[in-house]
């Protein structure tokens, strides 16, 4: 009896809540008082006092200007500023980088810029801050984690126009490397469910192109393998081979936004765990989410030591009420909902509702129709903001030319933002995922 027979089938991660919205294409759906706090949030960043440095003033004369070293800054300009043929004696101020706002628009007819009421995923308040390192590997002539390759494992993507399935519009045809269907066993890895072209979407829709919304790795080349069919669900076998298929061909990334039930065991998956290695031997970082049973331990296979395991955030900096915690949680990243119940935590008021996570993609009933649905939430959202960032700072330079998956995970632990109690622990891992801080060639490697 093959051992697929015998396990129970995996589903993804990502919960369906709320009600479908209304047909009509390009919907999208978040009322606008929470759009408001995400933009309140941005501005209240870069309305932050003014930062110079510390004993520096500069100073102005006929000759030009120059950086004058004085013990206090204050008094020491305004001593400067007294002597003769100073035009001019001041702080050395300095500028923080405002990122990159790209102008997409969110659904059809928003504004320029539209995007930040919906993706408040990729601001700096509760987000991943996507602009500062939009900017940041614009700088280094690698914008968007450009040469970079992310496999995602999944329902298949919206990659090409074949038969009943078209291409998102969101996507651009030069997105994609070769992938596979594990689920048909062809080379076709349509999606005929949406799940995987959401996931698809958060790392890499079409950015700066005036439409539709933004992705966080904008840039990287997208391998798409079919592992889930159209209901979310894949067997140890299939998703074994597409682990295998994407390590074997290049990936430098993978993607797994699905779990096992919290009853399967490493014994009972040992094909995907011999997999999981054998990628990690190939150099290919392996990127799971936490599961949304709103369990005490990490769901299989995110579990897996070899894997990079990634619990959610709401949009108020609080856990999500149904993600998985525990010792074998690496880091969060948001994935939208409601908050939990974690007394003592200043972002969290238990059962608080907070905006889904939204990109583009089309409902299984309509594969045609392009749509920004708001139902999609869950630890399924949250791990492809850790994928795409690995594949950020992969680009970015900053680890060498040829990260391991180690260095690659430490780096995104070391940046991440800590949240509950201090240090790493099981609500939040090492902390919320900062794409900014993991791609910021100032901050140290440690
Ligand atoms: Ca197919
Ligand atoms: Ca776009
Ligand atoms: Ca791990
Ligand atoms: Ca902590």
């Amino acid at each position: 009896m093959p051992l697929r027979s015998r396990l129970p089938l995996l589903a993804f991660s990502a919960i369906f809540a709320g009600a479908v919205a209304a047909p009509a294409a390009w919907a999208g759906g978040a009322s606008s008082g929470d759009a408001r706090a995400a933009s309140a949030a941005l501005k209240a960043r870069a309305q932050e006092p003014a930062q110079y440095r510390v004993g520096e003033v500069v100073v102005r004369d006929r000759s030009g200007a120059r950086v004058v070293r004085v013990k206090d800054v204050a008094r020491g300009a305004r001593s400067l500023s007294r002597r003769p043929g100073v035009r001019s004696a001041t702080p050395n101020y300095v500028a923080r980088l405002s990122g990159w706002i790209p102008p997409d628009p969110g659904p059809r007819g928003g504004e320029i810029g539209g995007w930040q009421k919906l993706q408040w995923n990729f601001l700096p308040a509760t987000g991943v801050d996507a602009p500062n390192a939009w900017a940041n590997l614009a700088r280094v002539g690698r914008p968007g984690g450009k040469g970079v390759v992310v496999a995602v494992l999944d329902t298949g993507v919206a990659y090409a126009n074949r038969g009943p399935f078209h291409r998102s519009p969101d996507f651009s045809p030069h997105r994609f490397v070769k992938g596979w269907d594990f689920v048909e066993d062809d080379p076709y890895p349509n999606d005929d469910n949406g799940h995987g072209t959401h996931v698809a979407s958060t790392i890499a829709e079409g950015t700066g192109n005036s439409i539709g919304l933004t992705g966080l790795a904008y840039g990287v080349k997208v391998m798409p393998v079919k592992v889930l069919d159209s209901e979310g669900e894949g067997d140890s076998q299939q998703i074994a081979r597409g682990i295998r298929f994407a390590a074997k061909n290049g990936a430098h990334v993978i993607n797994l936004s699905f779990e096992f039930p919290s009853e399967i065991t490493r014994s009972q998956i040992p094909n995907i765990l011999d997999a999981i290695s054998y990628a990690r031997r190939q150099g290919t970082l392996v990127v799971g989410a936490s599961g949304n049973a709103a369990a005490a331990a990490v769901a299989y296979p995110a579990r897996s030591r070899d894997v990079l395991s990634v619990g959610a955030t709401t949009q108020h900096g609080c856990q999500a009420d149904y993600s998985n915690e525990g010792a074998d949680l690496d880091l969060v990243a948001p994935g939208g909902g409601v908050d939990a119940a974690l007394e003592g935590d200043p972002n969290c008021v238990a059962a608080r509702p907070g905006m889904d996570i939204f990109q583009m993609t089309f409902r299984a009933s309509a594969p045609g129709r392009f749509t920004i649905p708001s139902e999609y939430i869950g630890t399924s959202m949250a791990a492809p903001h850790a994928a795409a960032t690995a594949a950020l700072v992969i680009a970015s330079g900053i680890l060498g030319p040829d990260p391991t998956p180690a260095a690659i995970e430490r780096r995104l632990e070391t940046t991440a933002v800590d949240l509950g109690p201090p240090g790493l622990d099981p609500h939040y891992g090492a902390g919320r995922l900062n794409a900014a801080r993991a791609t910021d060639p100032a901050i140290p490697v440690t």
